[in-house]
């Protein structure tokens, strides 16, 4: 029995290294909303809510994760032992609709807590324990012009840090935005893989002359082409286009997962941990993936050091991960927020073997970035 003690919510922000352009929005900085919860003795659980370029990506903000948290779920976590997580996270869902990103940083917290109770890392208590200590990792290149992202994708290859690489389209018309893919294909043949996000920009028609160009072009991986309720156009485009589809907006949890391999509306699943609802919710949506001969991808919200650990601890219990992953959030921002950053070498990032995330924060960045930095410290 683990009784409830204390929650902190608050929003970090955390300047980017360069601006990153996405169709929808450009990034200049990250907005996290870290969790913290103790219990009656004293075991702290550290989770993170993050979206990208506020309410622009999807249906939460950090204002809005915060506040669903503070009025509603906190309540909640009084009347539950929260050494049961699934039980905790079920009475949640009860009472709150939605809300996946919130619902992801509390259900984080609660199996750090537990991993640390238990003294095994998160990825021993989800999935089916894990079966990978280390994840390939794309990098996205979109500084906004061809030439900086290929001097950037050749620094990533040099570095030995990333050889896939990913790129936000969708912003310019079709025949701009595959003249700027192609060229980074031309500079990259035989030495990376490219794949392209266009965060549902297109119309079904778009799509089919776009991805058309684009497999000529040597792109490997088309990402939500169209838009996210468009599960009709992605089954065609998935069943007429040579180029991969992969389903990332789209891709709201178990249900969402079924749908669309039911429909054959992809070939790729993006496997994000807030947007599925929490790490059970994510793992569920792998299994429908595998069962469905759909290849996995192991996704990112752009999050920060402790939802980036969060995300590896799932993914490294994934059986297939033939499309690598992209978690390289943290690599995004000008300081990291915990104390011992990450290890990404050879083209991977490693799965942290410590309790729980295997992840401690760094309390000066941390009181240091806190949008309510006036706020007295707890330590
Ligand atoms: C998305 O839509 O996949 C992932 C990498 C990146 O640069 O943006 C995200 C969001
Ligand atoms: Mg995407």
């Amino acid at each position: 029995m683990a009784a409830f003690g204390t929650i902190e919510t608050f929003i970090v922000d955390v300047p980017t290294i360069r601006p990153h352009v996405l169709a929808m929005a450009t990034m200049h900085a990250q907005s996290m909303v870290i969790v913290r919860i103790i219990d009656a003795d004293g075991v702290e659980g550290i989770g993170e809510g993050t979206t990208i370029g506020g309410l622009s990506y999807g249906e939460e903000s950090p204002e809005s994760i915060k506040s669903a948290i503070d009025t509603y779920i906190e309540p909640l976590l009084s009347v539950c032992d929260l050494s049961r997580v699934r039980e905790t996270m079920a009475r949640i869902s009860r009472s709150v609709r939605g809300n996946h990103f919130a619902k992801c940083a509390i259900e984080t917290a609660l199996l750090d807590m537990a991993g640390k109770r238990l003294g095994l890392p998160v990825s021993e208590l989800i999935g089916g324990g894990r079966v990978r200590s280390s994840l390939p990792v794309a990098w996205t290149l979109a500084s906004g012009d061809t030439l900086t992202d290929i001097e950037e994708g050749e620094a990533m290859l040099d570095q030995r840090r990333h050889r896939i690489f990913k790129l936000k389209i969708g912003k310019r018309d079709v025949a701009a935005d595959v003249a700027h893919v192609a060229a980074i294909c031309k500079a990259f043949a035989g030495r990376a893989s490219i794949r392209v996000d266009v965060n549902q920009n297109w119309t079904e028609a778009q799509a089919v002359r776009g991805m058309a160009m684009l497999h000529d072009a040597g792109v490997d991986l088309v990402e939500q082409p169209v838009a996210r309720d468009s599960l009709d156009a992605m089954a065609r485009l998935s069943q007429h286009q040579t180029v991969p589809l992969m389903a990332d907006e789209a891709l709201n949890g178990p249900r969402s997962a079924f749908r669309i391999a039911a429909a054959a509306g992809a070939g790729v699943f993006a496997v994000k941990i807030a947007q599925s609802g929490g790490l059970h919710a994510a793992s569920e949506v792998a299994a429908i993936a595998v069962s469905a001969g759909i290849c996995l991808y192991g996704g990112t919200m752009l999050e920060g050091g402790v939802g980036t650990a969060a995300s590896a601890q799932l993914f490294a219990t994934f059986p297939e991960l033939e499309w690598g992953t992209e978690l390289f959030g943290p690599l995004l921002l000008t300081e990291e927020i915990l104390a011992t950053p990450l290890v990404y070498s050879d083209f991977e990032l490693a799965v942290p073997e410590g309790p729980g995330l295997g992840i401690v924060l760094d309390e000066d960045k941390v009181a240091r970035f806190r949008r309510d930095a006036t706020a007295p410290a707890i330590y």
